[in-house]
């Protein structure tokens, strides 16, 4: 593969793994999309190397998105990570984030199309998660808001590195989830989450509390009168 080439001293073993729940470590083989800096993607390596925080510091950067959904009263439905969870377990969170894999459909090197694949991702891992099935989460009622490009460390062994395609929509779902992956969730107002933030018990992912301190509350308060103005943005916002 090609992107070994500029990746030479890439970490591919697999002690880390070792203690951690199995279907997690399955998981951990699918196939993330590489990118640089401008979202161009490069290659794929698994989900494994993608995260192990050794590569990270290498430069290695992949793809991602966070769906935002909202119910009808305009309630955010959080998530709270399985403690099975190999990346920042039990911590609370937006309603489902994952990748979109190296398979026909989830990838593209240009905007468009990339935003198309993480829609189609984001419905493969809302009913993945959630239970949520694809009917109740319509392909066109996702809204692509921007880029975040982030990195954050989980326990030093693991973090992430990505751009962050934030979605939103709006639709009121029957739930069920899957408990190898999510242990609780809750629908909260704003007023309710800025409150969750001040319980010192609860621990919330770090892209998460990137979102809520600078863009979420803004765009969740235009929900139901302009969200355009907010959307399809071109620049990646480097936080
Ligand atoms: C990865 O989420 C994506 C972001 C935006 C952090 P995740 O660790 O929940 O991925 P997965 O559900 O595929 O394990
Ligand atoms: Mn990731």
């Amino acid at each position: 593969q090609n992107i070994l080439r500029l990746f030479p001293d890439i970490d591919t073993s697999s002690a880390e793994l070792d203690g951690h729940d199995a279907e997690q470590i399955r998981l951990m083989d699918e196939v993330c999309i590489v990118l640089d800096e401008d979202d161009k993607p490069i290659g794929n390596f698994s989900k494994k190397i993608c995260h192990l925080m050794t590569n990270i510091d290498k430069g290695l950067l992949h793809r991602a998105f966070s769906v935002f959904l909202f119910d009808s009263k305009n309630r955010l439905l959080l998530q709270q990570r399985a403690t099975e969870k190999i990346t920042f377990p039990d911590m609370w969170t937006n309603t489902c984030c994952s990748h979109p894999l190296g398979i026909p459909g989830e990838g593209g090197a240009e905007l468009a199309e990339a935003v198309d694949g993480v829609k189609r991702a984001a419905q493969r891992k809302l009913d993945h998660e959630l239970g949520i099935k694809k009917e109740q989460v319509p392909f066109e009622d996702f809204h692509f808001l921007t880029r975040i490009h982030y990195k954050a460390p989980s326990d030093g062994k693991w973090g992430e590195h990505e751009i962050d395609y934030i979605l939103f929509i709006k639709a009121d779902v029957d739930l069920e989830p899957n408990l190898n992956e999510v242990r609780d969730t809750q629908y909260v107002t704003a007023d309710e989450l800025k409150k969750m933030f001040e319980d010192p018990t609860l621990k919330f992912t770090p892209w998460f509390k990137l979102i809520c301190h600078s863009l979420l509350f803004e765009w969740w308060e235009h929900l139901d009168q302009g969200l355009e103005k907010y959307e399809n943005e071109q620049q990646i916002r480097r936080m």
